[in-house]
């Protein structure tokens, strides 16, 4: 039997999927209490490009949100309940968000799966930790609530749109983020696997236009961004704030920080069995991309018929990819611009 801290007494770890699939009588119908005052939003006209994968965005208080997004987002807000115990996962849209999944569940369930019998090699990180939006706007709020605790859960809402039980719960909440130049760049890529080829969709320099607009979905990103790090600042038992650079550079140091602050740091034990360097190995795109899982299937088919390949969440997983699609002057002027954005926040890209 692989190590990885496994104690065969603990109870079995849960993917989501498994989860979901042991309640499916949960299920309601799609929301839709809501679309009397969605339909006054402010949209972007041009929603059949990539920005918001086949659903109109709508101009919610200054963020740009899928309809469909916002149909869930107002509901979570009326409804959904926080937890002390409750891990949240947090992140703009193509910041890193498939990886802290694998990372968060694999550190939570250490104890309880053995490393070649991990629901990672089985699961996609997106059917192991679910996204909250999406649960809401899929009628599956009861699911979320039968989630056995510690719930592990992930958002790609600015903070100000979480539903005050989160903000006011000791619950925690780890933000990742990432320089937007590649957020833009593996959005780019992301929406052309999508959309089926750039001759669908805006071209890159419009694309890139409207990005620096803040269009799209739940841009702008510089106040996501910004909103998460203030909040950290004040709150750093609640915010763990991390830059997904900065994880690639050393992964064993934030592995090892993300474990302390959900709530489950490594023993020395575990630290001199190399458990935490089994985690990130786990979780490396390079093993990741090479499991089968991950290698074909759907994720999401959506209503408007848009697929979601597992595949399509992982692709290179570098820092500096936009060196290979951006002018000189494009990367500037966006540098510039989230440069004025952190101004004084002592933020930095
Ligand atoms: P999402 O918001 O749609 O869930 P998200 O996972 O945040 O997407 O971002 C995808 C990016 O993370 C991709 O970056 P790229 O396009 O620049 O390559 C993807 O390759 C990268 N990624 C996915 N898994 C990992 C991983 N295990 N390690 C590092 N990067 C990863």
């Amino acid at each position: 039997m692989a190590s990885f801290g496994y104690v065969p007494n603990a109870k079995f770890s849960i993917p989501y999927k498994t989860i979901e699939e042991a309640n499916i009588h949960l299920i309601e119908k799609p929301p839709h209490e809501h679309d009397a005052l969605i339909a006054t939003l402010p949209h972007e006209p041009v929603y059949e490009r990539p920005f918001s994968i086949g659903h109109p965005l709508r101009l919610y208080k200054g963020v740009w949100i899928a309809e469909k997004m916002l149909r869930g987002t107002l509901v979570m807000q009326q409804c959904f309940k926080s937890c002390p115990t409750d891990i949240f996962l947090a992140s703009f849209p193509k910041s890193g968000t498939t990886w802290l999944k694998a990372m968060a569940f694999s550190t939570l369930t250490r104890t309880k799966c053995s490393l070649d019998k991990h629901p990672l090699l089985t699961h996609n990180p997106h059917q192991c930790v679910p996204y909250m939006e999406l649960q809401f706007a899929t009628g599956r709020r009861q699911i979320i609530d039968v989630i056995p605790s510690p719930r592990l859960m992930s958002t790609h809402l600015p903070y100000f749109l979480l539903p005050d039980s989160i903000k006011e719960s000791s619950c925690r909440i780890v933000y990742i983020w990432r320089d937007p130049k590649d957020v833009l760049i593996s959005a780019w890529h992301f929406a052309q696997k999508i959309l089926g080829g750039p001759d669908k969709m805006a071209t890159f320099d419009q694309f890139y236009e409207f990005f620096c607009q803040g269009l799209y979905s739940f841009g702008p990103i510089w106040n996501h961004i910004l909103e998460y790090w203030e909040e950290s600042k004040r709150r750093p038992e609640k915010i763990l704030f991390l830059k997904y650079e900065n994880i690639l550079q050393e992964p064993v140091k934030y592995a090892k920080q993300l474990a302390h602050f959900i709530g489950c740091p490594f023993s020395e034990s575990e630290e001199n069995q190399h458990v935490v360097e089994q985690i990130v190995e786990l979780c490396s795109i390079k093993k990741m991309k090479d499991f089968d899982v991950n290698k074909d299937g759907d994720l999401v088919t959506s209503s408007t018929n848009v697929h979601i390949s597992k595949a399509y969440f992982f692709r290179k997983g570098e820092v500096g990819d936009w060196k290979s699609h951006m002018t000189q002057e494009m990367a500037e002027r966006l540098d510039t611009l989230i440069k004025e954005k952190f101004e004084g926040s002592g933020l930095q890209i």
